[in-house]
């Protein structure tokens, strides 16, 4: 089992809070029930294929790799994908990580046509099935890389040339294959290069109806394949276009809708994109959850002014707590999960520095779920909480009740506002909400 990662000899175990080992988690106790689950199966992390296993710490200014890493070596660029694929299932056992992501294109090369590059990816897509056999590792959802080789220059399916537009569709076509094949539950939409660079030479309601063609058949031929996961479309606002498509998530809801996709889609909300939006990632979530559409995360931070996608490692608790108490109260997460959409740093080029991401990572998303389950029994915060229920309760009796159920009209209101006289002011008790939120952050004790 040792052959990419020799600096970490076994599984990475859990050892509890006092813990000093910079190999061991604090807080994630994959096996500790809560409310009847394992830890892992309300946080169901997962590794995004891409960052970790085929990132190379590269930038604009830096485009070539600074990360040598032993499993790019090889004879050929199928050798190199199936070395890849041995690291990332060791790296997934040591660990102890359950589920992963990729795109087509990190799994296995393109080839010199649509059939090679099809047949390139069942090869792999072979080998991959037989390591989640043998280690019981899960896909938790694939995608297909349509925006890095030049043919996708001006977007896949917004494209102006149809040609394209093929292109990415049988793309796609293999894509939910493999996904199919390797039982993954969920298939993820990012728009990676729809959108526009300039509206000059853009059509727009145009580009937009050949979006929604694209998904249209890429549900139709899922149906087909008998897909039992859920389609995912990740909003993005912008990079690596001026304007994404999908900007973000009140957009997404707006598109599907507008083209009857609503029923087949749910939303993949990430951390990095809410920041582009000028939201919080906290903001996204609750709209999707709102909308009974939030369906996977991927987790990752960004930094606030820079205006680029950063995808730090979370490490920030308060960040996370906000995160689950959107998705504890919607229920969790069944088909989705939380994906690390996040690379190590340029400088951080040592594999090692690969387990310190996400065993961090890992620890302050456990973390940030005890919190929330404390802060859910006792209600205190969130749409759940005491606090918010009363600031709202006058909508659940007389009048309220009335405005709610549409059963009350402009004169009627009017009348009782002359009657009822003006409202008293009420605070909104933020400061103090805060407060309580800094309680449960640092001082409640939390084991
Ligand atoms: C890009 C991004 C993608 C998607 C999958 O910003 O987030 O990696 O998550 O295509
Ligand atoms: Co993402």
């Amino acid at each position: 089992m040792t052959r990419y990662f020799p600096e970490v000899e076994g599984k990475i175990p859990y050892e509890g809070p006092a813990s000093r080992s910079p190999l061991a988690f604090r807080w994630y106790d994959s096996e500790r029930r809560i409310r009847g689950r394992r830890m892992a199966d309300h946080l169901r992390f997962a590794v995004a294929y891409w960052h970790t296993f085929k990132g190379g710490g590269t930038d604009p200014f830096g485009p070539d790799s600074v990360y040598d890493r032993p499993w790019s070596r090889g004879s050929s660029e199928l050798e190199i994908a199936e070395n890849t694929l041995d690291a990332a299932f060791e790296f997934f056992e040591k660990l102890g990580i359950e589920r992963y992501c990729f795109h087509d294109r990190d799994l296995a090369p393109e080839g010199s046509d649509v059939a090679v590059s099809a047949r390139n990816l069942a090869r792999l897509v072979r080998k991959a099935k037989a390591k989640q056999q043998e280690t019981g590792v899960e896909l938790l959802w694939g995608t297909a890389n349509l925006f890095s080789h030049p043919r996708y220059t001006h977007g896949a399916a917004t494209n102006p040339d149809p040609k394209v537009f093929a292109h990415a569709a049988a793309q796609v076509r293999r894509a939910i294959d493999a996904t199919v094949t390797l039982g993954g539950s969920g298939y993820v939409f990012w728009g990676g290069r729809e959108g526009y660079s300039s509206l000059i030479n853009t059509d727009m309601r145009q580009e937009r109806e050949q979006l929604a063609s694209f998904l249209h058949l890429a549900v139709t031929y899922a149906k087909k394949r008998r897909f039992k996961g859920r389609f995912f479309l990740e909003p993005k606002a912008k990079e690596p276009t001026t304007h994404q498509y999908d900007f973000d998530v009140a957009h997404c809801l707006n598109f599907l809708r507008e083209f009857d996709l609503l029923d087949h889609f749910e939303i993949n909300v990430e951390a990095n994109h809410a920041t582009l939006a000028t939201h919080s990632f906290h903001h996204e979530l609750q709209a999707a959850a709102d909308a009974g559409k939030l369906g996977s995360l991927d987790i990752n931070s960004g930094i606030e002014g820079v205006g680029w996608d950063t995808d730090n490692f979370p490490f920030d608790l308060r960040e996370c707590v906000c995160a689950l108490l959107v998705v504890q109260t919607q229920g969790g997460l069944s088909h989705g999960g939380l994906n690390f959409d996040a690379k190590v740093r340029r400088g951080s080029f040592d594999t090692l520095d690969l387990f310190h991401a996400h065993v961090g990572a890992m620890d302050v998303f456990a973390r940030a779920l005890l919190i929330v389950e404390r802060m859910r029994s006792d209600r205190v915060l969130g749409t759940a909480g005491k606090l918010v229920r009363e600031r709202y309760a006058g909508y659940r009796r007389g009048i309220g009740k009335r405005i709610m159920s549409r059963n009350v009209t402009l004169p009627e209101l009017e009348e009782y506002a002359l009657r009822a006289g003006e409202p008293d002011l009420r605070s909104g008790r933020q400061e103090l909400l805060e407060s309580m939120l800094n309680d449960y952050l640092y001082c409640t004790t939390i084991e």
